[in-house]
């Protein structure tokens, strides 16, 4: 049974932030270009109507949008407000600073980027569709693209698709590779299911304007009152003069994630041939489960180390510290264990400060898989030996308060971290850097065992980075207020590269 705390303001609320929006298989979005800011803001106004907020649970089409800096800068916001967002939103993902910390560099330099990166147009608005089915999701997206092409805006490069991918057998969402990518979440605090305590999360720490993990509000943007003459946005409740633009509003980080699914599964059938030189794909699966953290079903490692157990496939509620502080289960450096280390982040405390710790460092994953998938079946035995060209990948949508503190964190500390856990040459085994002149090539990933643990380098890399952008993705009172926005003559100057990335 769903419950839901009172004070959430789910009406103003995008629905996406709350919901994953299973039911509606498919998906897409567009990448808007700001031409005309006036045009633009009368269609915002529009827009706000049609928005899905966290309220409804829709079954048939769903309606979300969200805004990089750039937008906010074409659409006319002041300086002033401007100032007010944070640095890393400000900057844009592909900042000098930014790639660094993301590790986006080699292969995956915003340079070599479709959309987003320092060659491509500005990115401006991402307009998110969802529908039931695919005649549903055209007709939707035909009536929305009616509104906005006298909005103002252009579209940049192709519509974005997405689908999600079933197992024919288990009906479990899967990704590319094979795995079930559909189960681990944060819960947030007062809404939706709930969960094991170690797993629920304030609702601050993915929605601005509620308390976070630290007990506070985490930083949000402002405007002062005089800007906000109709009164659309809620007063700050602590400093006076200012209204609340980011109220109920969360940061969305956008990354289109190419996998090579044929160099994955072939790197693993040539390092666990037998002796006589003969594919063991037994190995290979245990093999890549052991870089994941979870069986292709999602049973996770630590409480099925040997063979896959389908009934686990949805099973969430484990720690490491108890069951498996050694990495004997599920390694160290495993992607699931990296990238949420539970209640092993640091060994030398205590398990609930260390919780407390962790749990300041969680995204909210909405992300689904694009391209057409190398078999329909998504059995794991037909991913391995079938043709595997084309483009295909992940569209890696995460929400967060904070940028910094959260995916970026997340990515630099713990995925790209050679040094996470006590290893000392392990990066992510699927998607952490390779090319890093910091790390010692070749790759390596390391199963802890006894009596000695086992090791494979030369690490191809298999996810290349090949769009993406940060956007703020506010409440929809937010969205009618930029909408209204009439910006002083003095607000207005738009440098011709206004939104391109230094
Ligand atoms: Fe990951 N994969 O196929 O192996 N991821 N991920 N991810 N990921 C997870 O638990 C995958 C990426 C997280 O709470 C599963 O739902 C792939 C990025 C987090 O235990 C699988 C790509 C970031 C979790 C994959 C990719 C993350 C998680 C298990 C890129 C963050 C939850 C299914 C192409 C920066 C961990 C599940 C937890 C789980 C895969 C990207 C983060 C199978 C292929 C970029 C937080």
């Amino acid at each position: 049974m769903e419950s839901t705390m009172p004070d959430l303001d789910l009406k103003d609320i995008q629905g996406l932030i709350v919901r994953g929006y299973g039911k509606l298989e498919v998906a897409c979005y567009i990448l808007l270009e700001i031409q005309d800011g006036e045009a633009t803001r009368r269609w915002l106004v529009t827009l706000a109507d049609q928005i899905t907020s966290a309220e409804t649970r829709p079954t048939h089409t769903s309606l979300n949008v969200a805004f990089t800096n750039a937008s906010l800068v074409a659409l006319g916001l002041d300086a002033e407000t401007l100032a007010t967002f944070p640095n890393e939103f400000t900057e844009g993902m592909t900042s000098e600073r930014r790639r660094i910390i993301l590790g986006d560099h080699g292969e995956n330099a915003p340079g070599k980027w479709v959309w987003g990166g320092p060659e491509t147009p500005p990115v401006h608005i991402l307009l998110m569709l969802f529908a039931v089915d695919e005649p549903t999701l055209e007709r939707f997206s035909e009536s929305v693209s009616h509104g906005f092409s006298s909005g103002g805006v252009t579209q940049i490069g192709e519509t974005l698709t997405s689908t999600l991918l079933r197992d024919a057998q288990t009906g479990y969402s899967k990704e590319h590779f094979g795995f079930n990518d559909a189960i681990s979440q944060p819960l947030i605090e007062g809404i939706g299911k709930s969960g094991s305590p170690a797993n629920t999360v304030k609702a601050g720490e993915f929605i601005l304007g509620y308390p976070n993990e630290y007990d506070l509000l985490t930083e949000r943007p402002t405007v002062r009152a005089q800007r906000d003459p109709q009164g659309l946005l809620p007063e700050h409740p602590s400093e006076s003069g200012a209204h609340d633009i980011g109220s109920n509003g969360s940061y969305l980080v956008f990354r289109q994630l190419y996998q090579d699914v044929g160099r994955f599964w072939q790197f693993l059938d040539d390092v666990t041939r037998d002796a006589n030189g003969n594919s063991d794909p037994e190995a290979q699966v245990r093999l890549a489960a052991k870089m994941v953290g979870r069986w292709p079903s999602g049973a996770p490692l630590v409480r099925t180390a040997e063979h896959d157990n389908p009934e686990l496939g949805l099973e969430n509620d484990f720690g490491y510290r108890d069951m498996d502080s050694l990495g004997h289960r599920c390694p160290l450096g495993a992607h699931i264990r990296r990238t949420n280390p539970r209640d092993a982040l640091d060994p030398h405390l205590g398990p609930q400060k260390t919780l407390a710790i962790n749990n300041r460092h969680r995204i909210l994953r909405r992300g689904r898989a694009y391209g057409q998938p190398v078999s329909a079946s998504m059995r794991i035995e037909d991913i391995m030996h079938a043709d595997t060209s084309g483009d295909r990948g992940l569209h890696f949508i995460c929400f967060n308060a904070n940028i910094s503190r959260q995916f970026e964190f997340v990515q630099q500390t713990w995925i790209n971290n050679p040094k996470f856990a006590g290893l000392y040459e392990d990066t992510d085994p699927l998607i952490g850097d390779r090319a890093s002149r910091e790390i010692r090539q070749p790759s390596v990933f390391t199963e802890q065992a006894m009596p000695v643990r086992r090791r494979v380098t030369n690490l191809p890399q298999v996810v290349d980075v090949r769009g993406g952008a940060y956007f703020f993705m506010p409440g929809i009172r937010a969205v009618r207020y930029l909408g209204s926005l009439k910006p002083a003559p003095h607000d207005i100057p738009l440098p011709p590269d206004a939104g391109r990335m230094p």
